[in-house]
């Protein structure tokens, strides 16, 4: 036990009316949401590098966080983790995610950082044992080190490429130890800064490979998890090769991958590549890939990638109606990618911020399971589509141009535009937000 949350109790579900900070004003586990428990439907998750290795530096300063286990030894590894399973029984949020280089050292060999890694996954695997947090999924970091700088698996030094592989698969055989439920690849320095140095036709062989080698892996030593790529259009490179869910699906299909991968949608990365969070979401179901989601903004002004805590109901909202829509979570959930602002120092700050997002989270799944419960949004969807019901419409899907051509002047069509109702549709989303 540790003294850094100085007695916080756990946070317990105390209704809107709650006078404490310190309780869940509309997060309440057990409540029931279209038949499912709130948590098994939200499924939050805390992310072990921005709540517990992230120390506050940004691109014109250094660290601003003064975490006592903050070094480079396993002891440190162990206080950082004994931390964390403090909070987790703070916040009682059901799992964490995390990368190999926020739990363990990185030692003077492969070897050395493997061994290091598989002594905090022991640490980690016995503290589950007696905890209620499960692992929603594992990374591996391939981005921070000097030796990804052009790259992990597009890298044009093959041995960098050999490290990335040995790396994932440790990182994989880890998640799959602590019970993962999905295995996530986010290629933060899969991308290029400049064309005058970079092969792309190579670069994506090499990407595909690796991706299909994490597949057969997957298989090999039965992991029983989904394998999720996370988007991102840019930051840290320039260009990078997974820009957004629909450039993630043609990649899939070019490898034959897109039933076996699935992606990680982060809120932020939408908005990067220029997209509403939701219309990543839903393109995302219709094309059967929607997996997981990190549910953390970025600064609209800015346009940087600021990683914060949701703090927007109306926009959340959003978000949950395509995952209820979809069919809710399986072996997915809400991760918190989010970090705190650098002049957050206080471990109640850590806590808070949790604590505003899941009520948020709460309060826009409650919202979006009323929209949907209510119904009048899908008839009215389903209405503006209707005339493909009539067979004569549906049979030109699988007619060709000169048959349409002929029914066209055969039946005199000529069609009556018809409005699209956007603002009364958007009055009545707004009743129940
Ligand atoms: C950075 C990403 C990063 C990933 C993580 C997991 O922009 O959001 O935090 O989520 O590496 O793959
Ligand atoms: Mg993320």
């Amino acid at each position: 036990m540790t003294d850094f949350f100085r007695g916080i109790a756990p946070i317990r579900h105390e209704g809107p009316e709650a006078t404490s900070e310190f309780a869940y004003r509309h997060y309440d586990p057990d409540e029931m949401v279209l038949g499912k428990r709130m948590e098994d439907h939200l499924r939050f998750a805390v992310a072990w590098w921005h709540s517990f290795a992230w120390p506050g530096t940004d691109p014109f300063g250094g660290q601003t966080f003064q975490r006592p286990w903050f070094g480079d030894t396993l002891a440190d590894a162990r206080m950082k983790a004994d931390v964390a399973f403090e909070l987790f029984e703070i916040l009682g949020q059901p799992f964490f995610c995390f990368h190999d280089a926020d739990i363990r050292p990185e030692g003077a060999s492969f070897a050395e950082t493997e061994a290091n890694l598989m002594a905090i996954v022991d640490y980690i695997g016995q503290k589950m044992e007696t905890s209620r947090t499960k692992l929603l999924w594992g990374t591996a970091n391939l981005f921070s080190h000097r030796r990804f700088m052009a790259g992990a698996a597009t890298n044009p030094d093959p041995e960098v490429f050999a490290w990335s592989a040995a790396t994932v698969k440790s990182c994989m055989d880890a998640t799959a130890r602590l019970g993962g439920q999905n295995y996530v690849l986010w290629g933060g320095r899969e991308g290029y800064e400049t064309l005058l140095n970079t092969d792309l036709s190579r670069e994506a062989e090499q990407a595909g490979r690796f991706l299909s080698m994490v597949v057969e892996y997957k298989h090999k030593i039965g992991f029983k998890g989904a394998i999720l790529i996370e988007p991102k259009p840019q930051e840290p490179s320039k260009h990078q090769y997974d820009y957004d869910v629909a450039t993630v699906y043609g990649f899939l299909k070019r490898f034959g991958l897109e039933n076996e991968v699935k992606v990680n949608i982060e809120q932020g990365h939408a908005i990067l590549a220029g997209h509403s969070f939701e219309h990543e979401l839903a393109l995302a179901a219709s094309l059967g890939i929607l997996g997981s989601i990190d549910m953390n903004r970025n600064d609209y002004q800015s346009g940087w990638d600021t990683d914060q805590f949701p703090d927007s109901v109306p926009e959340i909202a959003r978000a949950y109606y395509e995952i209820l829509r979809a069919g809710g979570f399986t072996t997915g959930g809400t991760n918190f990618d989010a970090k705190l602002r650098r002049q957050s120092l206080d471990p109640e700050d850590l806590v808070l911020a949790h604590v505003g997002a899941m009520d948020v989270c709460a309060r826009a799944l409650k919202a979006a399971a009323a929209l949907l419960e209510d119904g009048r949004l899908e008839v009215a969807r389903a209405a503006r589509y209707a005339g493909w019901d009539a067979p004569e419409n549906r049979a030109m899907l699988t007619s060709d141009l000169d048959a349409i051509h002929a029914r066209v002047i055969a039946e005199g069509i000529n069609p009556e535009p018809r409005s699209g109702r956007q603002e009364r549709l958007e009055n009545l989303w707004n009743r129940f937000v």
